[in-house]
Protein backbone atom coordinates (compact mmCIF):
# COMPACT_ATOMS: atom_id res chain seq x y z
CA UNK A 1 0.00 0.00 0.00
CA UNK A 2 2.81 2.29 -0.07
CA UNK A 3 2.60 2.12 -3.33
CA UNK A 4 -0.80 3.85 -3.55
CA UNK A 5 -1.22 7.00 -4.87
CA UNK A 6 -3.56 9.89 -3.28
CA UNK A 7 -5.56 9.89 -5.96
CA UNK A 8 -6.33 6.07 -5.88
CA UNK A 9 -6.67 6.77 -1.82
CA UNK A 10 -9.58 8.83 -2.38
CA UNK A 11 -11.25 6.78 -4.79
CA UNK A 12 -11.14 3.41 -2.14
CA UNK A 13 -11.37 6.07 1.43
CA UNK A 14 -14.11 4.45 3.72
CA UNK A 15 -14.39 7.61 5.36
CA UNK A 16 -15.79 10.65 3.76
CA UNK A 17 -13.28 13.01 4.83
CA UNK A 18 -10.58 10.77 3.79
CA UNK A 19 -11.49 10.29 0.50
CA UNK A 20 -12.00 14.39 0.61
CA UNK A 21 -8.58 15.16 2.01
CA UNK A 22 -6.44 12.61 -0.36
CA UNK A 23 -7.92 14.06 -3.18
CA UNK A 24 -7.23 17.68 -2.05
CA UNK A 25 -3.93 16.28 -1.51
CA UNK A 26 -3.80 15.38 -5.26
CA UNK A 27 -5.02 18.22 -6.48
CA UNK A 28 -3.00 20.64 -4.67
CA UNK A 29 0.48 18.60 -4.41
CA UNK A 30 0.30 19.05 -0.74
CA UNK A 31 0.68 16.85 1.95
CA UNK A 32 1.85 19.58 4.52
CA UNK A 33 -0.25 19.93 7.34
CA UNK A 34 0.41 23.60 9.31
CA UNK A 35 0.83 23.45 13.23
CA UNK A 36 -0.62 26.92 14.07
CA UNK A 37 0.79 27.45 17.59
CA UNK A 38 1.09 30.74 17.27
CA UNK A 39 -0.08 33.35 20.54
CA UNK A 40 -2.87 35.13 19.26
CA UNK A 41 -6.05 34.61 16.71
CA UNK A 42 -5.39 37.13 14.40
CA UNK A 43 -1.62 35.69 13.68
CA UNK A 44 -3.38 32.07 13.18
CA UNK A 45 -6.12 33.96 10.69
CA UNK A 46 -3.28 35.68 9.34
CA UNK A 47 -1.23 32.65 8.55
CA UNK A 48 -4.40 30.39 7.73
CA UNK A 49 -4.73 33.03 4.99
CA UNK A 50 -1.16 33.29 3.71
CA UNK A 51 -0.25 29.66 4.04
CA UNK A 52 -3.66 28.07 3.15
CA UNK A 53 -2.87 27.45 -0.51
CA UNK A 54 -0.04 25.45 0.26
CA UNK A 55 -1.32 23.08 2.77
CA UNK A 56 -4.07 20.38 2.98
CA UNK A 57 -4.70 20.45 7.05
CA UNK A 58 -4.53 23.31 9.26
CA UNK A 59 -3.52 22.27 12.78
CA UNK A 60 -4.71 24.11 15.91
CA UNK A 61 -4.65 24.51 19.59
CA UNK A 62 -7.35 26.97 20.30
CA UNK A 63 -6.28 26.97 24.16
CA UNK A 64 -2.88 28.37 23.38
CA UNK A 65 -4.24 31.24 21.15
CA UNK A 66 -5.14 34.52 22.93
CA UNK A 67 -7.91 36.18 21.75
CA UNK A 68 -9.66 33.28 20.61
CA UNK A 69 -13.63 34.30 19.91
CA UNK A 70 -16.10 32.56 20.69
CA UNK A 71 -19.18 34.05 18.88
CA UNK A 72 -20.27 30.81 16.65
CA UNK A 73 -21.17 33.16 13.60
CA UNK A 74 -18.32 35.63 13.31
CA UNK A 75 -15.72 34.20 15.80
CA UNK A 76 -12.32 32.87 15.32
CA UNK A 77 -13.44 29.07 14.65
CA UNK A 78 -16.18 30.30 12.03
CA UNK A 79 -13.49 32.61 10.61
CA UNK A 80 -11.49 29.83 10.03
CA UNK A 81 -13.76 27.58 8.64
CA UNK A 82 -13.86 30.34 6.21
CA UNK A 83 -10.61 30.26 5.31
CA UNK A 84 -10.73 26.40 4.99
CA UNK A 85 -13.10 26.79 2.60
CA UNK A 86 -11.62 29.21 0.35
CA UNK A 87 -8.29 27.76 -0.13
CA UNK A 88 -9.29 24.02 0.45
CA UNK A 89 -8.17 22.86 3.36
CA UNK A 90 -9.62 20.81 7.09
CA UNK A 91 -8.99 21.98 10.52
CA UNK A 92 -7.43 19.90 13.11
CA UNK A 93 -8.09 20.82 16.50
CA UNK A 94 -5.15 18.82 18.23
CA UNK A 95 -7.26 18.70 21.35
CA UNK A 96 -5.84 15.74 22.34
CA UNK A 97 -9.09 14.54 24.51
CA UNK A 98 -7.81 12.03 27.54
CA UNK A 99 -10.70 11.33 29.71
CA UNK A 100 -13.13 9.28 30.44
CA UNK A 101 -16.09 9.23 27.95
CA UNK A 102 -19.16 11.32 29.30
CA UNK A 103 -15.97 13.91 29.66
CA UNK A 104 -14.38 13.72 26.74
CA UNK A 105 -18.00 13.86 24.52
CA UNK A 106 -18.63 17.29 26.45
CA UNK A 107 -15.35 18.55 26.06
CA UNK A 108 -15.72 18.12 22.38
CA UNK A 109 -19.33 19.55 21.67
CA UNK A 110 -19.38 21.94 24.90
CA UNK A 111 -18.12 25.13 26.70
CA UNK A 112 -17.61 28.05 25.11
CA UNK A 113 -15.18 26.69 22.20
CA UNK A 114 -17.94 24.28 20.94
CA UNK A 115 -15.14 22.40 18.76
CA UNK A 116 -17.11 20.15 16.59
CA UNK A 117 -18.61 22.76 15.13
CA UNK A 118 -15.63 24.18 13.21
CA UNK A 119 -13.01 21.98 13.61
CA UNK A 120 -13.48 19.14 11.01
CA UNK A 121 -10.70 16.36 12.99
CA UNK A 122 -9.98 16.22 16.47
CA UNK A 123 -7.56 13.68 18.23
CA UNK A 124 -7.91 11.32 21.18
CA UNK A 125 -4.92 10.43 23.39
CA UNK A 126 -6.46 7.29 24.43
CA UNK A 127 -4.70 6.10 28.01
CA UNK A 128 -8.08 5.84 29.34
CA UNK A 129 -8.94 3.57 26.80
CA UNK A 130 -11.44 2.57 24.11
CA UNK A 131 -14.02 4.02 25.65
CA UNK A 132 -13.03 7.57 24.46
CA UNK A 133 -13.37 6.69 20.94
CA UNK A 134 -16.66 5.00 21.32
CA UNK A 135 -18.06 8.42 23.15
CA UNK A 136 -16.56 10.82 21.12
CA UNK A 137 -17.75 9.02 17.62
CA UNK A 138 -21.28 8.88 19.51
CA UNK A 139 -21.34 12.18 20.47
CA UNK A 140 -20.70 13.46 16.67
CA UNK A 141 -23.68 11.06 15.79
CA UNK A 142 -26.23 12.42 17.92
CA UNK A 143 -24.28 16.19 17.35
CA UNK A 144 -25.52 15.63 13.57
CA UNK A 145 -28.58 13.66 14.37
CA UNK A 146 -29.95 17.12 16.20
CA UNK A 147 -28.72 19.44 13.72
CA UNK A 148 -30.30 18.43 10.55
CA UNK A 149 -29.58 22.00 8.61
CA UNK A 150 -30.11 24.23 5.65
CA UNK A 151 -26.53 25.55 4.07
CA UNK A 152 -27.58 28.88 2.02
CA UNK A 153 -24.29 30.35 0.08
CA UNK A 154 -23.40 33.17 -2.17
CA UNK A 155 -19.67 33.68 -3.28
CA UNK A 156 -18.38 36.59 -5.37
CA UNK A 157 -16.11 37.35 -8.54
CA UNK A 158 -12.60 38.36 -7.66
CA UNK A 159 -10.90 38.93 -4.20
CA UNK A 160 -13.18 38.40 -1.33
CA UNK A 161 -13.65 41.53 0.73
CA UNK A 162 -13.76 41.85 4.15
CA UNK A 163 -17.72 42.12 3.98
CA UNK A 164 -17.75 38.70 2.26
CA UNK A 165 -15.36 37.66 4.47
CA UNK A 166 -18.05 37.99 7.26
CA UNK A 167 -21.37 37.09 5.35
CA UNK A 168 -20.60 34.52 2.94
CA UNK A 169 -19.13 32.65 5.42
CA UNK A 170 -21.19 29.54 4.98
CA UNK A 171 -22.93 29.15 7.95
CA UNK A 172 -25.89 26.75 8.14
CA UNK A 173 -28.94 28.36 10.32
CA UNK A 174 -30.16 25.53 12.77
CA UNK A 175 -32.05 25.52 16.13
CA UNK A 176 -30.22 24.67 19.05
CA UNK A 177 -32.85 23.81 20.97
CA UNK A 178 -30.88 23.03 24.29
CA UNK A 179 -30.57 27.04 24.07
CA UNK A 180 -33.45 27.97 22.33
CA UNK A 181 -32.18 30.20 19.68
CA UNK A 182 -31.68 30.12 16.55
CA UNK A 183 -28.30 30.61 15.40
CA UNK A 184 -26.09 30.80 12.05
CA UNK A 185 -23.17 28.21 12.51
CA UNK A 186 -20.18 27.87 10.97
CA UNK A 187 -19.77 24.98 8.97
CA UNK A 188 -18.20 23.20 5.40
CA UNK A 189 -18.79 24.97 2.50
CA UNK A 190 -16.80 26.90 -0.53
CA UNK A 191 -13.26 26.58 -0.95
CA UNK A 192 -10.89 26.94 -2.96
CA UNK A 193 -10.06 30.45 -5.03
CA UNK A 194 -13.79 32.21 -6.06
CA UNK A 195 -14.03 32.45 -9.75
CA UNK A 196 -17.54 32.99 -10.33
CA UNK A 197 -20.88 34.19 -9.14
CA UNK A 198 -22.86 31.03 -6.98
CA UNK A 199 -26.31 30.87 -5.00
CA UNK A 200 -25.96 27.58 -3.84
CA UNK A 201 -28.71 25.75 -1.30
CA UNK A 202 -27.80 22.49 0.27
CA UNK A 203 -29.44 20.17 2.47
CA UNK A 204 -27.77 18.30 4.62
CA UNK A 205 -28.65 15.25 6.62
CA UNK A 206 -26.92 14.04 9.92
CA UNK A 207 -23.92 12.39 8.23
CA UNK A 208 -24.19 9.15 10.12
CA UNK A 209 -28.03 8.29 9.21
CA UNK A 210 -29.39 5.57 6.83
CA UNK A 211 -31.56 8.74 5.52
CA UNK A 212 -28.16 10.27 4.28
CA UNK A 213 -29.06 13.01 1.23
CA UNK A 214 -27.68 15.53 -0.02
CA UNK A 215 -29.47 17.69 -2.49
CA UNK A 216 -28.13 20.96 -3.97
CA UNK A 217 -30.21 23.07 -6.22
CA UNK A 218 -29.62 26.78 -7.37
CA UNK A 219 -27.13 28.36 -9.49
CA UNK A 220 -24.02 26.46 -11.25
CA UNK A 221 -21.03 26.64 -9.41
CA UNK A 222 -17.41 26.83 -10.60
CA UNK A 223 -14.69 25.92 -8.02
CA UNK A 224 -11.51 26.51 -8.45
CA UNK A 225 -8.67 24.15 -9.57
CA UNK A 226 -11.66 21.62 -9.31
CA UNK A 227 -11.65 22.18 -5.17
CA UNK A 228 -15.37 20.75 -3.80
CA UNK A 229 -17.40 21.15 -0.97
CA UNK A 230 -16.19 19.43 2.23
CA UNK A 231 -18.26 16.81 3.08
CA UNK A 232 -20.32 17.55 5.80
CA UNK A 233 -18.45 15.05 8.69
CA UNK A 234 -16.30 14.67 11.25
CA UNK A 235 -13.19 12.73 11.56
CA UNK A 236 -10.99 11.43 14.23
CA UNK A 237 -7.46 10.88 14.72
CA UNK A 238 -5.93 8.53 17.48
CA UNK A 239 -2.77 9.43 19.09
CA UNK A 240 -0.95 6.10 18.72
CA UNK A 241 2.91 7.02 18.70
CA UNK A 242 4.65 10.34 19.70
CA UNK A 243 7.49 12.12 18.31
CA UNK A 244 8.98 13.05 21.78
CA UNK A 245 11.61 11.31 23.79
CA UNK A 246 10.91 8.97 26.06
CA UNK A 247 7.21 9.19 26.04
CA UNK A 248 5.59 6.15 27.06
CA UNK A 249 3.42 4.84 23.88
CA UNK A 250 5.21 1.39 23.11
CA UNK A 251 3.64 -1.02 20.45
CA UNK A 252 1.42 -2.67 22.35
CA UNK A 253 -0.37 0.36 23.21
CA UNK A 254 -0.24 1.03 19.10
CA UNK A 255 -1.81 -1.73 18.29
CA UNK A 256 -4.16 -1.05 20.53
CA UNK A 257 -5.46 2.01 19.11
CA UNK A 258 -5.02 0.40 15.82
CA UNK A 259 -7.62 -1.94 16.52
CA UNK A 260 -10.05 0.83 18.00
CA UNK A 261 -9.70 2.39 14.72
CA UNK A 262 -10.90 -0.40 13.20
CA UNK A 263 -13.53 -0.52 15.48
CA UNK A 264 -14.84 2.70 14.44
CA UNK A 265 -13.90 3.17 10.79
CA UNK A 266 -16.82 5.84 10.30
CA UNK A 267 -15.82 8.16 12.34
CA UNK A 268 -11.77 7.61 12.80
CA UNK A 269 -9.59 8.58 9.69
CA UNK A 270 -6.60 7.55 10.95
CA UNK A 271 -3.46 8.49 13.31
CA UNK A 272 -1.19 10.81 14.88
CA UNK A 273 1.71 8.75 14.39
CA UNK A 274 5.27 7.80 13.75
CA UNK A 275 4.86 5.76 10.73
CA UNK A 276 2.03 3.73 8.24
CA UNK A 277 0.00 1.48 11.11
CA UNK A 278 -1.62 0.28 7.54
CA UNK A 279 -0.83 -3.44 7.83
CA UNK A 280 -3.98 -5.40 7.16
CA UNK A 281 -5.76 -5.37 3.34
CA UNK A 282 -8.09 -3.58 3.91
CA UNK A 283 -7.26 -0.69 6.43
CA UNK A 284 -7.42 2.88 4.59
CA UNK A 285 -6.24 4.91 7.47
CA UNK A 286 -4.80 7.85 6.94
CA UNK A 287 -1.16 8.72 8.86
CA UNK A 288 -0.05 12.55 9.98
CA UNK A 289 3.10 12.80 11.51
CA UNK A 290 4.61 15.70 14.05
CA UNK A 291 8.08 15.86 14.53
CA UNK A 292 9.20 17.18 11.18
CA UNK A 293 12.05 19.97 10.46
CA UNK A 294 14.22 20.65 7.19
CA UNK A 295 17.77 21.49 7.93
CA UNK A 296 18.45 25.23 7.41
CA UNK A 297 18.64 25.79 3.43
CA UNK A 298 21.93 26.51 3.08
CA UNK A 299 23.24 22.54 5.31
CA UNK A 300 23.21 19.50 3.80
CA UNK A 301 19.55 18.25 3.09
CA UNK A 302 20.02 14.89 4.26
CA UNK A 303 21.26 15.69 7.77
CA UNK A 304 20.38 15.36 10.97
CA UNK A 305 17.92 18.06 12.85
CA UNK A 306 18.59 18.72 16.28
CA UNK A 307 15.58 18.13 19.26
CA UNK A 308 14.41 21.70 20.56
CA UNK A 309 15.46 21.02 23.77
CA UNK A 310 12.48 19.73 25.50
CA UNK A 311 12.27 16.83 24.38
CA UNK A 312 10.52 17.49 20.83
CA UNK A 313 12.98 15.00 18.05
CA UNK A 314 12.72 16.03 14.97
CA UNK A 315 12.32 13.89 11.38
CA UNK A 316 12.56 15.10 7.50
CA UNK A 317 9.60 15.01 5.22
CA UNK A 318 11.72 12.56 2.92
CA UNK A 319 12.04 10.07 6.16
CA UNK A 320 8.72 10.66 7.64
CA UNK A 321 7.05 9.86 3.84
CA UNK A 322 9.82 8.26 1.89
CA UNK A 323 10.56 5.83 4.28
CA UNK A 324 8.26 5.57 7.16
CA UNK A 325 5.40 5.48 4.88
CA UNK A 326 3.44 8.37 6.56
CA UNK A 327 0.66 10.41 4.33
CA UNK A 328 0.99 14.20 6.11
CA UNK A 329 3.68 15.74 7.73
CA UNK A 330 2.89 18.34 10.50
CA UNK A 331 5.21 21.19 10.84
CA UNK A 332 5.27 23.82 13.51
CA UNK A 333 8.34 26.07 14.43
CA UNK A 334 10.27 24.95 10.94
CA UNK A 335 7.96 27.44 8.98
CA UNK A 336 6.65 29.80 11.82
CA UNK A 337 9.93 30.82 13.13
CA UNK A 338 11.31 31.15 9.92
CA UNK A 339 12.00 34.98 8.58
CA UNK A 340 9.69 34.05 5.36
CA UNK A 341 7.02 31.71 6.44
CA UNK A 342 5.72 31.79 3.04
CA UNK A 343 9.13 30.87 1.13
CA UNK A 344 9.50 28.08 3.71
CA UNK A 345 5.81 26.74 3.66
CA UNK A 346 6.82 26.10 0.14
CA UNK A 347 10.32 24.70 0.57
CA UNK A 348 8.76 22.14 3.63
CA UNK A 349 5.21 21.84 0.26
CA UNK A 350 8.04 20.74 -2.17
CA UNK A 351 9.99 18.70 0.17
CA UNK A 352 6.68 16.44 1.53
CA UNK A 353 5.32 15.88 -1.97
CA UNK A 354 8.84 14.83 -3.40
CA UNK A 355 8.95 12.33 -0.99
CA UNK A 356 5.31 11.04 -1.95
CA UNK A 357 6.49 11.12 -5.48
CA UNK A 358 9.40 8.78 -5.16
CA UNK A 359 7.46 6.62 -2.96
CA UNK A 360 4.83 5.52 -5.12
CA UNK A 361 7.35 6.00 -8.30
N1 LIG B 1 2.62 17.12 18.45
C1 LIG B 1 3.94 16.74 18.48
N2 LIG B 1 4.24 15.41 18.71
C2 LIG B 1 3.28 14.50 18.90
C3 LIG B 1 1.95 14.93 18.85
N3 LIG B 1 1.67 16.20 18.63
O1 LIG B 1 4.87 17.54 18.32
O2 LIG B 1 3.58 13.30 19.06
C4 LIG B 1 2.19 18.51 18.15
C5 LIG B 1 2.65 19.57 19.12
C6 LIG B 1 2.84 20.78 18.24
C7 LIG B 1 3.21 20.21 16.88
O3 LIG B 1 1.65 19.80 20.11
O4 LIG B 1 1.59 21.47 18.08
O5 LIG B 1 2.71 18.88 16.88
C8 LIG B 1 4.69 20.17 16.58
O6 LIG B 1 5.22 21.47 16.54
P1 LIG B 1 6.72 21.81 16.05
O7 LIG B 1 6.77 21.44 14.57
O8 LIG B 1 6.84 23.28 16.28
O9 LIG B 1 7.66 21.00 16.87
Amino acid sequence: TLKATYASRAQSATHPLNAYLFKLMDLKASNLCLSADVATARELLYFADKLGPSIVVLKTHYDMVSGWDFHPQTGTGAKLASLARRHGFLIFEDRKFADIGNTVELQYIGGSARIIEWAHIVNVNMVPGKASVTSLANAATRWFERYPYEVKTSVSVGTPTAEDFEENDAGSSGRDEANGNTSRRPDDGRKGSIVSVTTVTQQYEPVNSPRLTKSMTGGDEVLFAGIEEAPMARGLLILAQMSSAGNFMNKEYTQACVEAAREHKDFVMGFVSQETLNTELDDEFIHMTPGCQLPPEDEDQNGTVQGDGKGQQYNTPQKIIGVAGADIVIVGRGILKAGDPEGETERYRSAAWKGYTERVR
